[in-house]
């Protein structure tokens, strides 16, 4: 039996801690969680997916990763925090029971393992993954250029030497792939699909790729403005949203164009806190407050997603 000896939920834990976590609150919460392995990444780690709800037959799912990025620490205690909440608050807090009976989570706990294993030891602000290959000394593939949504067409480098470097091909990247088919294989299940980055406090939707809008444009709009309205309700953190190729910039190859365009109409990237600051840097004494924020905007798309 292994015990995270040394995580915490207030602090940034390292891969290994994480690992054992997902193991400890796994077999701890046998009747709301079951981990399994989504694949494996470069340098040969296990990337964890975590099933996060009460069993029940055909029920809808929502999918959250968390780690794209190696160096948005933010991200990853962000997909911790919201495993504990859930598991701690079920059967406490109705609202929170009676999601977790209608719908499963499907949590990420960190896609990009190999990244961040070198933000800790060799490079605290590294981006990409650690992939190499033949023809450069450069490493490393930006997994949110990766995706096969309007694949390296803007905002994306064809230089593996770039920290947007979009890799050879779309889906270039074990951890793409793997995270790929695990939503291909599971489309008629998963409602909403939600990707954890920082840092800009902005809540995304599609597109990011291109400059046109989405089919249900005003809907994702209504739902981003409930949501950061929710958000900050708890601190007065300011969001501002919208779609990407807008709001931050346009960047092809991103996991949610490439999500809804699988035809899951719900999709969102969250851009934690803060605005600059700290940015990637933001301190553990602000792991709370981001955490229990960005809950309520969750929460918030779930219930609606719940419901439409
Ligand atoms: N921001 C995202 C990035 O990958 C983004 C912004 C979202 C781009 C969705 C494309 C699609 O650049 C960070 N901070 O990584
Ligand atoms: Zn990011």
């Amino acid at each position: 039996r292994v015990r995270a000896t040394g995580h915490s939920y207030q602090k940034y834990n390292n891969w290994e801690l994480i690992e054992a976590w997902t193991e400890q609150v796994a077999t701890e919460n046998p009747d709301l969680i079951s981990r399994s392995v989504l694949g494996t990444t470069f340098e040969g780690r296990s990337i964890y997916l975590l099933k996060v709800g009460k069993a029940g037959s055909n029920k809808p799912a929502i999918f959250m990763d968390c780690g794209f990025h190696a160096r948005e620490w933010i991200s990853p205690a962000l997909c911790q925090w919201f495993v504990k909440e859930a598991v701690r608050t079920y059967g406490l807090d109705s609202q929170t029971t009676e999601l977790l009976d209608k719908v499963d989570f499907y949590v990420v706990p960190v896609l990009n393992i190999d990244g961040y294993v070198y933000t800790w030891t060799k490079n605290r602000m590294w981006r990409k993954t650690r992939s190499t290959q033949a023809g450069t000394s450069c490493s490393g593939t930006d997994l949110n250029r990766n995706f096969d949504a309007g694949w390296c067409q803007i905002g994306a480098s064809q230089s593996p030497c770039d920290d947007t470097y979009c890799g050879r091909t779309a889906e270039s990247e074990k951890e793409t792939k793997a995270l790929a088919d695990f939503i291909r294989n599971n489309l008629s299940s998963i409602k909403a699909y939600l990707t954890i980055h920082s840092y800009s406090q902005m809540l995304i939707y599609p597109y990011s790729y291109d400059y046109k809008l989405t089919e249900n444009d005003a809907e994702l709009s209504a739902l981003a403005k409930a949501a950061v309205e929710e958000l900050a309700s708890l601190y007065g953190t300011e969001y501002t949203y919208g779609p990407g190729a807008t709001t931050i910039y346009p960047a092809a190859g991103g996991s949610d164009d490439w999500a809804y365009d699988q035809g899951i109409k719900y999709s969102f990237t969250f851009e934690l806190r803060d605005t600059g600051k700290y940015g990637f840097l933001l301190p553990e004494s602000q792991i709370q407050a981001t955490c229990e924020e960005t809950l309520l905007a969750i929460k918030y798309i779930t219930k609606y997603v719940l419901e439409h």
